[in-house]
């Protein structure tokens, strides 16, 4: 495996899984914001989640799933559930047209003991990619079987490379500021940005120059609007370091810099997904865009659904707890890393 191997399994053991699996119906799958990938009509049958299907992360996850589709010989339905409500609305249709397992990144965590109530009812077998299912206790529900980042560790790369960057530029702690773009309402981002300020803190940076801009919504838009704000109450900031939940977030508040007349070289933003900040990384006057953190859209994509089909067909059990790791890209190795990966031709 290459260096995006999985870092921690848990629970390995593999269970025999019941046969004879219920078919509630042979219904159509036609549902809103659901597509097909096909195999044999009486083929095993998968569906695939996503929240934000607008993400270019979440299509690449989409890509490498239909691969593994094609490769195994599976249908794959691809659902795009920007709510709550979608979601489980789309766990029913997926159910009752006789699928047999279900890959989500749910659009609320917190639908956690929903779906899997949902999805024991209907026989589907469950993970959860990307965002981990909390339970009514409020923590994270263990016993869902669940491949995401290890978020925590990721986060600290973020923050090491930003106080490493600054450090190589000279700026000094009292002109320079963290614009922290936080989302708090999910877990793995709260990890992502709490490892990034407490690696920059652990290099020295001083924990009071480092201000949260707290997003609505984790789109750039979202971000861009909190950052905004937080700009708009530290005019006398001269260099600011950028962290954040994924691209978007630091993307986000890359243009909010913009807007305020800060110059592409006073500022230094490192995302996470490396997937969403292609565009801007290939452009040709570089921007505050330093780089991102690259995860592995592939295993998260390809690997779910292969683990997912194994499940189902010979009955073994994923472990209960994969995580992936990521790897810095930036102007000058992106278009090589991304090659390498699969992502870029
Ligand atoms: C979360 C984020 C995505 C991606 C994924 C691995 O779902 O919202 O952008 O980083 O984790």
């Amino acid at each position: 495996m290459n260096f995006f191997v999985s870092l921690r399994r848990f629970s390995v053991i593999a269970s025999v899984v019941a046969t004879g699996l219920l078919w509630v119906g042979a219904g159509c799958s036609k549902q809103p914001g659901a597509a097909a990938t096909g195999a044999k009509a009486d083929a095993i049958k998968i569906g695939f989640l996503v929240k934000q299907p607008e993400e270019p992360w979440f299509q690449l996850e989409w890509k490498f799933a239909r691969q593994a589709a094609q490769d195994l010989g599976f249908n794959l339905v691809t659902i795009a559930a920007p709510d709550g409500e979608k979601a489980l609305a789309a766990i029913d249709n997926l159910a009752a047209s006789g699928a047999q397992g279900l890959i989500i990144c749910t659009p609320d965590t917190n639908l956690g003991p929903a779906i899997v109530s949902k999805a024991r009812n209907a026989n589907l077998k469950l993970i959860a990619v990307d965002d981990q299912f909390i339970g009514a206790d409020r923590q994270p529900m263990t016993s869902v079987h669940y491949l995401g980042i290890s978020a925590r560790k990721i986060g600290e790369s973020v923050g090491e490379t930003l106080a490493a960057e600054m450090e190589k530029r000279g700026w000094p702690a009292a002109e320079t500021a963290v614009c922290a773009m936080t989302y708090d309402e999910l877990a793995t981002a709260k990890e992502r940005t709490d490892g990034a300020i407490d690696a920059l803190v652990a290099a020295g940076f001083p924990r009071d120059r480092v201000f949260k801009a707290a997003q609505r919504q984790t789109d750039i838009p979202g971000a861009m609007d909190a950052a905004n704000t937080l700009l708009t109450r530290h005019p006398q900031v001269k260099y600011w370091l950028v962290c954040g939940n994924n691209d978007n977030a630091v993307l986000g508040a890359v243009r909010a810099l913009e807007g305020r007349g800060i110059p592409a070289e006073n500022a230094i933003a490192v995302g996470i997904n490396g997937t969403d900040c292609i565009g801007e990384l290939e452009k040709t006057k570089p921007t505050s865009f330093f780089g991102s953190m690259l995860l592995s859209a592939k295993i998260h994509g390809y690997q779910t659904s292969e683990m997912m089909y194994k499940w189902i067909k010979d009955g073994i059990e994923p472990p209960l707890d994969t995580r992936t790791v990521g790897v810095l890209i930036t102007r000058e190795n992106f278009r090589q890393v991304l090659k390498e990966q699969g992502i870029r031709d």
